[in-house]
């Protein structure tokens, strides 16, 4: 922003959908929050946080993204959506989510950049959500990194409304690297994982149940120095849906329902039992590795193979934290675990939120073992 103003008070030059959204007092304070000059002078050198996008705004420090300010959810659009000129629900089509963890690069510093798209999904044969996302999809890319790595990062934002980016695998000050960024706007910053594992990384912009609930996260898999066992590996991020009535056949996430915990659906990797459809196949004998992160928003993940047990789960860093022979182990939201199985018997075997009633909504799949 390049204005000074009172976070809550009316801009005095705007038009359109952005002067709707920025009357909204909540959705003011938040944009209000995002001009970060101020808050990278007081932070000191101490992280990498840059902002490319020249803002010149004078407002006192404030950070909306990572408080628990409930005046900020009282004026918060109730569902979301996706401005601008959008396909036709109809037109959206159906995807299924490579789970596959994607190689590790062997570079030492690994470049990501992210655009914040405000866009339809279509998640299941009969529904098309607004979804708000990173890189047009939900969950957003997998990433893959080795501990002590180099991360460096840079956020668009091509949306409507600010947004932000909480790595779990990062060890920064929030209130500069997580920081909101304007629609039009660009944030760097770069972090060294310090911890091996599967994390969840997620928009943290107030409130965070909203940005969060509306699909706008991902997984981040970070290797420990020393590999572990081959395997094939697979990436399972849960997720909760609540939605209202469609708006020309396009659902919007709901925060009422978001605050009520009731959720209409579950998925792993963004699609309700899209592995029921079109099971993820593995080689008889070889061993099996699932990196289940948990966006949550809200509910925990019974992870559990029927007809299987884990040799090997670790709660944390792996190799350390290991525990052996487990049925089923939760994830909690907002956490990550790598859960080791050796198919050793042909067939099909069904993985599962074994919280049934969550698993029956969609956080269900099949593995096949091939014989
Ligand atoms: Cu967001």
């Amino acid at each position: 922003m390049n204005e000074t103003r009172v976070p809550g008070s009316r801009p005095a030059v705007d038009s359109g959908r952005r002067r709707f959204l920025i009357e909204i007092p909540a959705l003011a304070a938040a944009m209000a929050a995002c001009g970060p000059t101020e808050v990278a002078k007081r932070t000191g050198a101490t992280d990498t946080a840059t902002t490319p996008a020249a803002e010149t705004t004078t407002q006192p420090t404030q950070n909306a993204d990572s408080r628990s300010d409930t005046s900020l959810h009282r004026a918060m659009p109730a569902t979301s959506s996706v401005p601008g000129a959008s396909p036709a629900a109809a037109a959206v089509p159906f995807h299924r989510i490579d789970p596959t963890l994607p190689p590790v690069s062997r570079e030492r510093v690994t470049r990501l950049h992210f655009t914040v798209k405000e866009t339809p999904i279509r998640v299941r044969d009969d529904t098309v959500v607004a979804a708000w996302t990173f890189d047009g999809d939900i969950p957003g890319p997998i990433v893959h990194v080795r501990q002590g790595d180099r991360v460096e990062f840079t956020l668009t934002n091509a949306g409507s409304i600010p947004h932000s980016m909480d790595f779990h695998a990062a060890q920064l000050d929030p209130k500069v690297a997580f920081r909101s960024v304007m629609p039009g706007q660009s944030i760097s910053y770069s972090f060294a994982p310090r911890y091996a594992g599967a994390f969840l990384y997620h928009c943290g912009t107030a409130p965070v149940l909203m940005h969060l609930g509306s699909g706008m996260f991902g997984a981040i898999v970070v290797d420990p120095p020393t590999p572990l066992p081959r395997a094939k590996e697979v990436v399972l991020v849960e997720s909760e849906f609540y939605l209202g009535a469609p708006v020309n056949g396009i659902a919007p996430f709901d925060y009422t329902k978001m605050l009520a915990t009731l959720p209409d659906l579950f998925a792993f990797n963004g699609r309700p039992a899209q592995y029921q459809a079109a099971p993820i196949h593995v080689t008889h004998g070889e061993l099996v590795r699932f990196h289940v992160v948990n966006a949550g928003p809200t509910h925990p993940c019974a992870f559990h193979v029927v007809g299987e047990q884990f040799d090997t789960v670790y709660l944390g860093a792996p190799p350390g934290s290991a525990i052996h022979g487990v049925q089923t182990y939760s994830v909690p939201a907002g956490g990550g675990m790598i859960f080791e199985m050796r198919a050793d018997h042909p067939g099909e075997f069904v993985f599962v939120n074994h919280a049934f009633g969550h698993g029956q909504k969609g956080a269900i799949g099949t593995l096949v073992v091939d014989g």
